[in-house]
């Protein structure tokens, strides 16, 4: 993975190093329990495996932890919902971003990248999100602020891009998900003669391979994916490097309320990864199914592997750890 050193080094290290080894143990078991209805047919039961198993390890972080994008709102959810307070509540304030099965579907239909995702702030550091759409945009760190913008049309930004890159509008890969809301976009984007990889969920992964153009292939992530999976890429990207901006769709009034009572006051607000995520964040996802960022969970008859990355903003360090645990 590039690593591009950016202003986040110089932040505070005001979160422990030793939570990112917490985190992890909290992914992995979350991918564990969902790896148990890889290709069973059933989205509810594979996410909520993977729920009760990242709230039980969480409890166990010696953090005092509120979810702030997490399974719903409080009567919709009955675990890791927005509001609740994790961890063992004995250690520092931190707010958590969950995605404990992104890609259900692709578990249940045991399909490459479904993941487990968490990411961890200090108090405030991430943005709460209400579950809406939310419009993207994400590109590598090597380029100028103002190459792209998520007010330009696609047609403009490709274009950009490619000048910026040095190279033919037709060697530019977009990735975006397979929509039928894509419609306009994807005919734009058509009519620049660019590759578009097309993907059927899991934009976090998406977003994380457009800023990480020299090992996928990937330049940019464009359209709409869910406001929580959105925080969580923003979370990666800060301790990765890359330039991402977003905009929740805040399209009927009972959206811009229920965005109000979450602190929005703006629905029309352009947000940088910053903005998203801020301060010192801790992000770690395990791979469920076999994908293009993580190995899936291997089960043999004595052991269970694990594929994880985890990272810190701080340091920008990012560790992929392939763990063996006893059966
Ligand atoms: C994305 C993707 C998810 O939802 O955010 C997407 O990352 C957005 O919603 O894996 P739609 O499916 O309605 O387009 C998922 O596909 C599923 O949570």
């Amino acid at each position: 993975m590039r690593l591009s050193k950016t202003d986040d080094a110089r932040h505070p290290a005001s979160l422990d190093r030793s939570l990112v080894l917490e985190l992890v143990r909290v992914t992995e078991r979350a991918a564990i329990a969902a790896a148990g209805w890889r290709g069973k047919g059933d989205e509810k039961a594979a996410d909520a495996a993977a729920v009760e198993a990242m709230r039980e390890e969480l409890g166990r972080v010696h953090i005092a932890g509120r979810i702030v994008i997490g399974e719903g709102e409080r009567d919709e959810a009955p675990m890791l919902f927005i509001g609740e307070t994790v961890g063992a509540g004995d250690g520092p304030e931190v707010d958590i971003a969950v995605d404990p099965l992104e890609g259900t579907t692709l578990c249940a239909k045991n399909q490459p990248d479904s993941i487990c995702v968490l990411a961890m702030a200090e108090r405030g550091g991430l943005l709460n999100a209400p579950d809406v759409y939310m419009q993207k945009l994400a590109i590598g760190a090597g380029y100028a602020p103002d190459t792209v913008d998520i007010d330009a049309s696609a047609r403009d930004n490709i274009r950009a891009l490619a000048a910026a890159k040095g190279v033919p509008v037709a060697e530019i890969t977009v990735c975006m998900l397979d929509r039928p809301r894509h419609a306009p976009l994807l005919e734009d984007l058509r009519s620049t003669g660019c590759a578009i990889k097309l993907i059927s969920d899991g934009d976090i992964a998406g977003i994380i391979h457009a800023v990480n153009t020299e090992e996928t292939g990937i330049d940019i992530y464009l359209g709409s994916g869910g406001a929580p999976e959105g925080v969580l890429a923003a979370a990666a990207l800060r301790c990765i490097g890359g330039q991402m901006q977003a905009r929740l769709i805040l399209d009927t009034d009972e959206k811009r309320a229920r965005a109000r009572r979450m602190g929005i006051e703006d629905p029309n607000r352009k947000y940088s990864v910053q903005e998203l995520a801020s301060g010192d964040v801790l992000f770690a996802a395990t791979g469920v199914t076999d994908g293009s960022l993580l190995s899936g969970v291997r089960l043999s008859r004595n052991t269970i592997k694990t594929s994880t990355v985890v990272m810190r903003s701080w340091s920008q360090t990012v560790r992929w750890i392939a763990a063996d645990h006893q059966r």
